[in-house]
């Protein structure tokens, strides 16, 4: 088989990538490892800023988001006895739209089915070959599907594979340098079938811990409570999630709080990373395939649709302008806004949790942070232009 570009991994990043590239007549072939259902059955991400937005446009998907989804103009802070509001179309003119990344990927692989673009799910031994730093030879994947053998011939190779995934393992070590931050808890996260406690999301310091209200929509919410890495799901009953819970939000939001059953439950690691460069020859890395924040900043999924956005502007550019100078130049590109969205959620964690080791002076430096943010306009002003995204 030949295509102009394999695209490894159906999750958003591949699927938006796919997409786009459909608009402007670029062919590609996603191959992704698990099944459709599988992939949607993840629950994730929340909250889409102004670039995945328009890009969800420019991809021509945007019909059911645009219905939908809800735009949120400001969020909730709180810490010891105080909360507040930060916002964020009062300082940057863009709220965010909290429309679930579930949702994202089903309008994606609805509009790939319509399109007839080619994807195998339930792939097995993805390999890259071919691969060399000056990019000479045209890359090979081979891979099986449904027990049959399948090799591919394309001009590139997008890396949307995520974490675990096998492209960011196939630019040779020394060519790459990886830096990481693992934090010392998780996130326990539910989903129920509640009306939200809040309109806006809450974004809770407490002795207690952190957490975090969130929602998918008027009937549907989402909690987040920080918890030891090493705690065991089994371990949180329903009960012991919503008292958690309540205790570390302000006493008027936790007496509103409407609880009921957990559709869903499970424990998130929290993790800095970022691999240099993003890209190896005619392969090019996107998304959680080359880096991860802790989801803090809501910034996963978001820097996910940056780098796809770059990407997509540079195979364009390639393919219909014969210009490959965005190629050339992806990495740097991409990463100069990676290391922005790391910075933020790293700030926003260090912000917002309750370290293990931290002494009185360290919780007098988060509260002094947090006073700051409570008073002063251009802190809020800076929180806010993060949030809603920066500029690609
Ligand atoms: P994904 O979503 O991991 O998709 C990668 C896909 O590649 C497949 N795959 C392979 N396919 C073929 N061959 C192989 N060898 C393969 N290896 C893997 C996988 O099956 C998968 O389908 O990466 P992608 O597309 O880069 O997307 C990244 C986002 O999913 C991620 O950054 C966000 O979910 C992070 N995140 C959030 N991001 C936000 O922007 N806003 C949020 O509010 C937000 N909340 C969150 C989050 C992540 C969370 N968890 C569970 C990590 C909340 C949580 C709890
Ligand atoms: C979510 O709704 O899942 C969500 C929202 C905001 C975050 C993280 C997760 O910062």
């Amino acid at each position: 088989m030949q295509t102009q570009v394999v695209i490894i991994g159906g999750g958003p990043s591949g699927l938006l990538l796919a997409q786009l590239l459909h608009v402007r007549g670029i062919e590609a072939v996603v191959l992704e490892r698990k099944t459709r259902d599988y992939v949607l059955g993840r629950i994730r991400a929340g909250v889409l800023e102004r670039g995945i937005i328009a890009l969800l446009q420019e991809a021509q998907v945007e019909t059911r988001m645009a219905t939908q989804g809800f735009a949120h103009h400001g969020t909730v802070i709180s810490y010891d006895d105080q909360h507040f509001r930060i916002d964020f179309t009062d300082h940057t003119d863009h709220p965010v739209m909290v429309y679930g990344q579930t949702e994202v990927t089903r309008d994606l692989y609805d509009a790939r089915e319509k399109t007839g673009g080619q994807t195998f799910f339930d792939v097995e031994e993805v390999q890259i070959h071919n691969t060399d730093l000056d990019g000479t030879a045209r890359p090979r994947v081979t891979f099986t599907a449904d027990g049959t053998s399948q090799d591919i011939t394309c001009d590139y190779i997008a890396g949307c594979d995520g974490f675990h995934g096998v492209s960011r393992q196939s630019i040779p070590e020394d060519r790459r340098k990886t830096y990481e931050k693992v934090y010392p808890f998780g996130w326990l996260g539910i989903l129920s079938e509640t009306p939200p406690v809040h309109h806006e999301l809450i974004y809770a310091n407490a002795e207690r811990g952190f957490a975090l209200c969130s929602m998918r929509n008027d009937h549907l919410s989402r909690y987040y409570v920080q918890c030891p890495s090493d705690d065991d799901v089994a371990d949180w009953s329903d009960d012991r999630f919503w008292s958690e819970l309540a205790a570390r939000i302000p006493p008027d939001f936790a007496a509103r709080l409407q609880t009921g059953p957990s559709i869903e439950k499970s424990i998130a690691p929290l993790r800095s990373f970022v691999c240099e460069p993003m890209q190896y020859g005619r392969l090019f890395l996107c998304g959680d395939a080359a880096h991860i924040v802790p989801p803090t900043g809501a910034k996963g999924l978001n820097t996910a649709a940056s780098d796809v956005h770059y990407l997509y502007r540079a195979l364009w550019a390639h393919y219909l302008d014969d210009d490959s100078t965005k190629l050339a130049t992806y990495s740097a590109t991409a990463l100069s806004r990676v290391w922005k969205a790391e910075r933020f959620s790293w700030w926003m964690t260090s912000t917002l949790h309750r370290f293990p080791q931290m002494n009185a002076f360290d919780l007098r430096m988060q509260r002094a942070e947090l006073e700051f943010l409570r008073s002063n306009t251009a802190a809020q002003a800076a929180l806010a232009q993060n949030y809603v995204g920066l500029p690609y």
